[in-house]
């Protein structure tokens, strides 16, 4: 696929499969090119539809994924629907709540977005069409027909010029890449799953206080409360299936909340544990890395169809936001987009895939509430000593557009610095000592397009 769609007759046609969260900003971006754009989508219109059942409804929406937004103009139509997040608030065992900013004060750039909101963005271009109802069920890399089949088990075949699959974890585009040589794989199943619980208003207002991110960090066992704009906030707990499986009564799942988060047990409602624990099964959560991430010029996947991540970063929507970014920047500069797409993409997703499940590992291994909140003040501190030097990981992931392959080189540099600087404050009998990082240009506004590796 090449240039601008008005070059040509007849407007190329792009099929984008798959109408959540990456899918629906997708269509914005080429809606905004002037592409005709078809969205497919399996479920029903969900715009209607309430919940989706056993998905995350809430998601923490961060830097990247504010600026791919703000490249379609949605970023003040979306994050008026959120809440801003500031800080973490981690809760001890004997219920002590402390704070832990996530940046200076005042600087709020992390927000509590739902699920629902994303085909808020696919009805502003007019050359977008929804089409719900539609489940692929095969394509041709050759040609690059889609079949679909409809709710009454009939088929229907499109066209079109270009194909990109944002249809999840499970993508049913990418079945077409394994079937090829020299495609690369790899998926893993963490032995943790989650639960979701919702923890209601008390007098019609939050149970806790909303603009955080709270966390219960108990090694093995963890929740993690986001608010709603419902005033409700959804508790997600996380353990290992064995120990989901282990509990089978309404009394046991008490006696494990008594033990781990007892703090939690008036707020969800004793009655409201025992029932909820019991309505859905815990959900799996899935690792996917795969190389290339296209076909000829024909298709191109994005978001968790590339790239399935744990959700221990808060990333996976970020990370495929940023994809619809960076494609698009790659459209303004080459005829062979697909290929210098995967070039530039793959090592910072993969990254990512890194990071996250690197942090489910440290997590799950020795992280209580007493760890978590030192090594945060750690990190903070040695950031307050040597700002440009030492930034945290946390910081470069969740609010700058370092690319995330540059990050972790960085943070992996920084490990280097930190030991050293040890060594020189010692030796220097305590004098500070500063030190420039290996790229001076700030990491805060490198954007991967003017990096020197591109
Ligand atoms: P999906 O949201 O899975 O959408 C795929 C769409 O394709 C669906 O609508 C589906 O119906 C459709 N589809 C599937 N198959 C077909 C087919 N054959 N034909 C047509 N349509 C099809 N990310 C963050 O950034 N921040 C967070 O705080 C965060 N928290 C998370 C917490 C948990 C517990 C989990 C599990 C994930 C979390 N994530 C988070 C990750 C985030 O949910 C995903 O990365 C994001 O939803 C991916 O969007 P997507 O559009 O690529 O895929
Ligand atoms: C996990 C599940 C705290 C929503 C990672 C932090 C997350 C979210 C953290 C979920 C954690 C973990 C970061 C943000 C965010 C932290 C982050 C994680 C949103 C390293 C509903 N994570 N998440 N890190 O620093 O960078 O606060 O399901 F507990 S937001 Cl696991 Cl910043």
């Amino acid at each position: 696929m090449e240039g601008s769609p008005e070059r040509h007759s007849k407007k190329k046609v792009v099929a984008v499969v798959g109408g959540g969260l990456v899918g629906a900003l997708n269509a914005c971006f080429f809606a905004k090119r002037g592409f005709d754009v078809e969205v497919f989508e399996t479920r029903e219109d969900i715009r209607q539809a309430k919940i989706v059942k056993g998905r995350s409804i809430n998601l923490a929406l961060s830097h990247r994924g504010r600026q791919a937004l703000k490249h379609v103009g949605m970023e003040e139509k979306i994050v008026s629907q959120g809440i801003p997040m500031h800080a973490r608030m981690i809760h001890s065992l004997s219920g002590k709540q402390s704070p832990i900013p996530y940046g200076k004060k005042g600087q709020v750039n992390l927000i509590i977005l739902s699920q629902n909101t994303s085909l808020l963005f696919a009805e502003t271009y007019p050359n977008t069409k929804l089409n719900f109802d539609h489940k692929l069920q095969d394509w041709s890399a050759e040609t690059g027909l889609m079949t679909f089949v409809r709710p009454d088990g009939s088929t229907e075949e499109v066209e079109a010029d270009l194909i990109v699959g944002c249809d999840g974890a499970f993508s049913a585009i990418r079945k077409q890449f394994l079937r090829r040589s020299r495609f690369n794989y790899s998926q893993t199943y963490i032995p943790h799953g989650y639960m979701e619980l919702t923890m209601p208003p008390i007098n019609e207002e939050f149970a806790m206080k909303p603009n955080y991110l709270h966390i219960w960090p108990r090694n093995t066992f963890m929740m993690i409360a986001l608010p709603n704009m419902d005033k409700t906030f959804t508790c997600t707990l996380f353990m290992p299936f064995e120990e989901f499986e282990k509990i089978t009564t309404g009394d046991e799942v008490i006696e494990f909340f008594q033990k781990y988060f007892p703090d939690t047990i008036p707020l969800i409602g004793a009655d409201a544990l025992r029932r909820d624990y019991f309505r859905l099964p815990a959900q799996a959560m899935v690792s996917v890395k795969c190389s290339p991430y296209h076909i000829g010029d024909k298709c191109v996947l994005m978001g968790d169809a590339a790239h399935a991540v744990v959700p221990f970063y808060g990333q996976g929507m970020n990370a495929g936001f940023e994809d619809c970014i960076v494609f698009d920047e790659i459209m303004d500069r080459f005829n062979a987009v697909l290929p210098e797409y995967t070039r530039v993409r793959v090592p910072d997703d993969h990254a990512i895939a890194d990071l996250a499940m690197y942090n489910y590992i440290e997590m799950r291994a020795h992280v209580n509430s007493k760890w978590f909140l030192f090594r945060k003040h750690v990190d903070n501190f040695l950031h307050f000593l040597m700002p440009r030097a030492v930034i945290p990981l946390y910081t470069m992931v969740t609010f700058t557009r370092t690319r995330y392959h540059e990050a972790v080189e960085r943070w992996h540099w920084q490990d280097k610095v930190i030991h050293f600087e040890k060594i020189i404050v010692i030796w220097d009998s305590f004098e500070v000592v500063t030190l420039s990082s290996p790229r001076t240009n700030g990491v805060c506004d490198s954007h991967w397009v003017n990096n020197s590796s591109f």
